[in-house]
C-alpha cells in the first residue's frame, strides 16, 4: 500500500510545481489587445496618516544624518505612494512596457527607489553612491537571495536570469538597520505602482472579470472583484487603513 501512496504524492507535487510554473508565464499577444478597457483610480489612506517615524541612526550618523521611515507615504490628497496594484489572472495580453534595466542606488544611507516594480527577467545594477560601505541583503521566497557587502562608490550587476519569477523581494542593509526597500516582480504588465498622490492607471485590459490585488508593505494585501468592459474606462478608488 505504501508505494502507490508515495507515488501519488510525488505525482501531485510534480503537478503542483508544473501548475505554478505555468501560472508565472505571461504571454504577449501579437498585435496587442484590440478591444481592451482601462482602469484608473487612487489608493487612499483611510484616516489621519501618522507622521513619518524618525528612525534610530546608530551607525555612521555623521554621514547618514536623520532618517525617516518610508514604509507609509501619504500625499496631501490622502493618496498612498508605493502601493502595487495588479489586475490578476490575465494569462495573455498587451506587451510589457516596463524598463529593460533597473538602477537601484544606495545614496544618503537610503535605498533608491524605495519600491521598485519590475517585469520578470529584468537585469540591472545596484550602486553604492555613498562614501561609506553598505550591504545589500535580499530576502525572498526562492527568487533572489543575495547578501553582499558593497564598498564606497562601487557597483554590482544583477543578471536578468536572477529575477525570473514574480513575487516580492525585501532588501535590507545589515550595517544600517533602518535601510529598507522592496523589489516587486510583476506577474503581468497589468500591474502598476502608485505615484505620490496614490494614483494608478492600467490600460489595454482584455474584457473580463478579475481580482484587483493591492500590495502595500505596511498595509498588507487586499483584493476585490472588478469587471472590465470592452472599450470602457473604469474608475476604482480603494481605501486602506492601518
Ligand atoms: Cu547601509
Amino acid at each position: 500500500m505504501k508505494l502507490p501512496y508515495r507515488s501519488m504524492l510525488l505525482f501531485c507535487s510534480a503537478l503542483l510545481v508544473i501548475t505554478q510554473v505555468q501560472a508565472a508565464k505571461y504571454k504577449e499577444v501579437e498585435g496587442g489587445v484590440s478591444n481592451g478597457g482601462s482602469l484608473s483610480g487612487s489608493i487612499m489612506f483611510d484616516g489621519t496618516p501618522p507622521p513619518a517615524k524618525e528612525l534610530n541612526v546608530d551607525t555612521d550618523a555623521e554621514h547618514c544624518g536623520k532618517q525617516y521611515s518610508e514604509n507609509l507615504i501619504v500625499g496631501k490628497s490622502g493618496g498612498i505612494k508605493n502601493a502595487v496594484v495588479s489586475v490578476s489572472g490575465i494569462a495573455s495580453g498587451k506587451a510589457w512596457q516596463f524598463p529593460a534595466n533597473f538602477t537601484f542606488d544606495q545614496h544618503g544611507c537610503v535605498f533608491k527607489p524605495h519600491v521598485m516594480l519590475l517585469k520578470p527577467k529584468t537585469g540591472g545594477e545596484v550602486l553604492n553612491s555613498d562614501p561609506i560601505g553598505h550591504n545589500v541583503h535580499t530576502i525572498s521566497k526562492g527568487i533572489f537571495n543575495v547578501n553582499k557587502k558593497m564598498k564606497a562608490n562601487t557597483e554590482m550587476q544583477v543578471k536578468k536570469t536572477k529575477l525570473r519569477k514574480p513575487g516580492v523581494i525585501r532588501v535590507k542593509c545589515d550595517l544600517h538597520s533602518w535601510m529598507s526597500a522592496w523589489w516587486y516582480i510583476a506577474e503581468s504588465p497589468y500591474t502598476a505602482l502608485t505615484d505620490e498622490n496614490g494614483n494608478f492607471s492600467i490600460g489595454d485590459i482584455p474584457p473580463g472579470t478579475y481580482q484587483l490585488k493591492i500590495w502595500h508593505e505596511k498595509l498588507g494585501e487586499s483584493e476585490q472583484t472588478i469587471t472590465i468592459e470592452a472599450g470602457s474606462e473604469a474608475k476604482k478608488n480603494v481605501s486602506l487603513k492601518l
